[in-house]
């Protein structure tokens, strides 16, 4: 991306120059809300993210600009205790993490920032995690001599938004900022951690996002199908222990609770165990290269958010039926939903005729143009 903004920002706020860090945002192929039900997700970092210049300043206190903020005050000052929580939503990210390396002993103090981003807000390409993994790696290493390690930063950023943003997600967007490797996805097994890369160039395909700019901003309605899963889970460890996460549990399990749950509770525990099945499939199909597959389950899985999980909305499903429609290989809401982006793999040769209509019947249904990225799948945090 380009830094000469932060650059010239950073030297006409404090005088001097700082030095760079870059954390991306996610696609995720499939698996979608498996994460906090220990279980598989199949992220890509991309290669658009979120970079920060940053200076330690000799004080206790961090100075913030944030560029691409327009709906709240664009700089900010708080100190380091807790009590020094900011009022605008973006700095609490930073803030966050601040405490969070904190709690894991790095002796932060404090510093000047600027920080802008390519990846767009509200999308469900983790803008949020790439803000964190920039801010947890650049304290890492300006404070803490390196010594946390990856896991660890991925860890600190999932610990901030439950404690400091409201959203008690799981682990995978931190993860894939974190671990992003060019070329790759990552399979993640997010009970153990244990994680593979899976070289991903699927010949004759590209994949593509269309955002439908309908911002989501994650909160209670994300928090609430999390709660009805640990419910499931409630229900069901009654009747066998060992049973912790959906991960664990099977259909006769969720069978056996069916009169004991709400029926949305119910709906959203089967998403989880169909899902849980399809990323498994995926990960078979794309060994032998059979990509048709693949697409074939990313379309079950936008049909269970929408219909079973319940977090897609009307532009969503709209762009699912018009790639339906036009062929295309594979399509789906992704990330947390309630909004953002479709994923798409389509076949090279309907690329052209499906990205137009797409765009030109979404416009006229809904009055505003959707944004079209092609996916590039770079590296995770780093230093620039
Ligand atoms: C959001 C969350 F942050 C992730 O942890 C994950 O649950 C995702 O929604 C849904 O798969 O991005």
């Amino acid at each position: 991306m380009n830094t000469e903004l932060i650059r010239k920002s950073f030297r006409e706020r404090f005088g001097h120059a700082g030095e760079l860090f870059f954390s991306p945002g996610r696609i995720n192929l499939i698996g979608e809300h498996t994460d906090y039900n220990g279980g598989f997700v199949f992220p890509g970092a991309v290669d658009k993210g979120i970079c920060a210049e940053i200076l330690p300043n000799g004080t206790q206190k961090i100075r913030i600009q944030a560029l691409d903020i327009t709906d709240e005050p664009a700089y900010a000052e708080f100190g380091l205790e807790e009590s020094d929580k900011p009022s605008m939503h973006w700095a609490c990210y930073i803030f966050g993490v601040c405490r969070e390396m904190i709690k894991r002993g790095v002796n932060v103090q404090g510093f000047d920032a600027v920080f802008a981003g390519d990846v767009p807000l509200g999308a469900g390409m983790s803008s949020s995690a790439a803000l964190e993994s920039t801010f947890a790696f650049a304290i890492n290493n300006l404070f803490g001599a390196g010594r946390i390690d990856s896991f660890e930063l991925a860890k600190v950023g999932q610990a901030t938004e439950h404690n400091y943003c409201g959203v008690n997600c799981g682990i995978m967007d931190q993860f894939a900022s974190v671990f992003g490797k060019e070329g790759c996805l990552i399979r993640l097994d997010c009970r153990s951690l244990e994680y593979e890369y899976f070289p991903f160039d699927p010949k004759g395909y590209r994949m593509v996002l269309i955002n439908s700019c309908v911002k989501h901003m994650l909160g209670n309605e994300y928090n609430e199908r999390r709660a009805s899963c640990e419910n499931v889970v409630a229900h069901i460890a009654a009747k066998h222990s060992g049973v912790e996460t959906l991960r664990d549990a099977d259909y006769s399990m969720l069978q056996e609770v069916k009169a004991e749950v709400s029926a949305t509770d119910f709906s959203r525990a089967k998403y989880v165990l169909d899902e849980k099945e399809r990323v498994l499939a995926v990960c078979d199909a794309l060994k032998v290269g059979d990509y048709e597959l693949v697409g074939k389950k990313m379309y079950e899985t936008h049909w269970g958010l929408s219909r079973d999980y319940t977090v897609s909305c009307d532009e969503l499903d709209f762009l699912v039926e018009v790639a339906q429609q036009c062929g295309v290989t594979g399509s789906r809401v992704m990330g947390g939903g309630f909004g953002g982006c479709t994923i798409n793999m389509v076949r090279e040769s309907l690329y052209d005729s499906f990205v137009s209509k797409a765009t030109r019947e979404f416009s006229l249904k809904f009055g505003h143009q959707p944004f079209v990225y092609d996916i590039v799948i770079g590296a995770g945090s780093r230093k620039l």
